[in-house]
């Protein structure tokens, strides 16, 4: 029999209010045991889905708290099991009281990813909306929660099913045929069999295109910040992240590491680079960052490249400009304008050196950006495809589409039916492991294990 688990749902805590859930056979019971509501009847004797006031106890029976308490019946619940919820106030103390009451009372603590676990054991999500609940509470700007809620709503999972349907009806027609001679069965067309493989073939390499993209969304566009010591990379970087994460002084290498951060820039997610200053120097911890800002750039989908208008174009400017050809979609950004009344003349030089996405002229100490803003928030991709961000997804994808090409080669080769099926139904197989329906035990147990405890 399944246990009864109970954890704190909500976040850190003093808080206003912490959300604390059991799921399992005894929950109603157990919460029967903490809560005793003003009106005397016990919780789950009274409207189900409803609010109920009244005393949270401690194990030695002291009230801890006066609060709320709801009762979730099975199957209409997230885990599809009996599920209560008492929503106290957020003090660590209630909530450790209250959990040591339910643990007396035959409540276990539940695992990371427990209650979304038990979710997909009992056929409330597929393991696609499982895998979107976790992106969607890890989402770091507007767009990759809107990405995540669409695959919650199922858009990765039904059109996967879609495709594994129509191929699994193929196979069902094709053996249906084959067993059962002297029925009246529509006979199995060959050229039919092999359009529905192509079309599924198509479907799959549609949905794994949107992989790449869909990490983009996920972990945010990678943008970097090149240039000399104190051309004020750092300076950008907060100004943006609107925040003094990167530490700026007027020393020349102030930087030595790779800092990043994922900033929402108008609900779009740009992962910010912030990087050493590129110059020659003795110290090997210097050196070691400046190389790892060359690989920033040549790696990043942009490169912000300072330069410092207060001054004269140095050489070491000139070795930040010499990167930009390897790198992508390189902007320039001229910096300290409101050190220098007129632009100087090697200005209009590097405008014109390259080939740059855009132009500005900014103070990033001043913390006005909003035009270079609005240009990073383009870098993303756009909303309304479908994303998938799952590397599991993505591969699995990969393997059902080269399975499914196969299928259509050996077909088109000349090749028996009940040969290039085979290679259809391995991709069935492999279709049914992304939503969930041919997944081991194992494989859930590793996708469950990375949520956090309470969810
Ligand atoms: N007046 C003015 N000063 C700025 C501006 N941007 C940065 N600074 C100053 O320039 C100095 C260097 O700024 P940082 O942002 O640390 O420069 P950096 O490019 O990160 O330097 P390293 O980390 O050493 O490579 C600091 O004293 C900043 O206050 C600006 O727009 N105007
Ligand atoms: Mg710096």
């Amino acid at each position: 029999m399944a246990s009864t688990i109970a954890a704190c749902s909500s976040g850190s805590m003093p808080c206003a209010i912490a959300i604390v859930r059991l799921s399992g056979p005894e929950a109603f019971s157990v919460l029967d045991g903490i809560f005793k509501p003003k009106s005397g009847l016990p919780v789950s004797q009274r409207k189900a889905r409803a609010m109920h006031y009244g005393r949270l106890l401690a194990k030695d029976g002291a009230t801890v708290d006066l609060c709320l308490a709801a009762c979730f019946p099975a199957p209409n619940s997230y885990t599809g099991e009996d599920l209560a919820e008492v929503y106290c106030h957020g003090s660590q103390a209630v909530v450790a009281a209250m959990l040591d009451h339910c643990f007396a009372l035959g409540a276990v603590p539940a695992p990371p990813g427990e209650f979304t676990k038990r979710a997909f054991l009992s056929g409330r999500l597929d393991l696609t909306e499982a895998e979107a609940v976790a992106d969607l509470i890890h989402s770091q700007s507007e767009l990759g929660a809107k990405a995540a809620v669409a695959q919650l709503e199922g858009s990765v999972g039904s059109r996967v099913k879609a495709v594994r349907e129509k191929v699994l009806a193929l196979l069902a027609h094709f053996y249906a045929v084959c067993d059962y001679t002297d029925e009246e069965i529509d006979p199995f067309e060959y050229e039919n069999a092999v359009s529905v493989l192509e079309e599924a073939r198509n479907t799959l390499d549609t949905l794994h295109e949107g992989f790449q993209r869909g990490r983009l969304v996920r972990d945010g566009v990678p943008v970097a910040i090149i240039g000399k010591p104190n051309a004020g990379k750092s300076s950008l970087f907060n100004a943006l992240a609107g925040s003094q994460r990167a530490i700026v002084t007027d020393e020349a290498g102030t930087t030595r590491d790779v800092l990043e951060q994922v900033i929402s820039v108008n609900g779009a997610p740009i992962r910010m680079l912030d990087t050493a200053g590129l110059r020659e120097s003795d110290s090997k911890a210097e050196r070691m960052g400046v190389e790892r800002a060359r690989m920033a750039a040549m790696t990043a989908h942009a490169v912000i490249c300072v330069l410092d208008l207060s001054g004269p174009l140095t050489q070491e400017d000139r070795e930040a400009l010499e990167l930009i050809p390897l790198c992508e979609q390189p902007v320039l950004v001229l910096n300290k304008n409101d050190l220098c009344a007129r632009l100087p003349d090697w200005a209009a030089e590097v405008t014109a050196m390259h080939p740059w996405k855009q132009v500005f002229h900014l103070s990033a100490q001043s913390g006005q950006v909003e035009p270079l803003a609005q240009w990073l928030s383009t870098l993303a991709p756009k909303p309304q495809e479908v994303l998938i961000t799952s590397a599991r997804q993505a591969r699995l994808l990969q393997s059902a589409s080269d399975a499914m090409s196969s299928a259509v080669d050996s077909a088109r080769d000349g090749m028996t039916a009940d040969a290039f099926l085979l290679d259809a139904e391995r991709a069935v197989n492999l279709l049914g492991e992304i939503t969930g329906e041919t997944a081991s035990a194992d494989l859930a147990h590793e996708i469950f294990g990375r949520f956090c405890v309470g969810k």
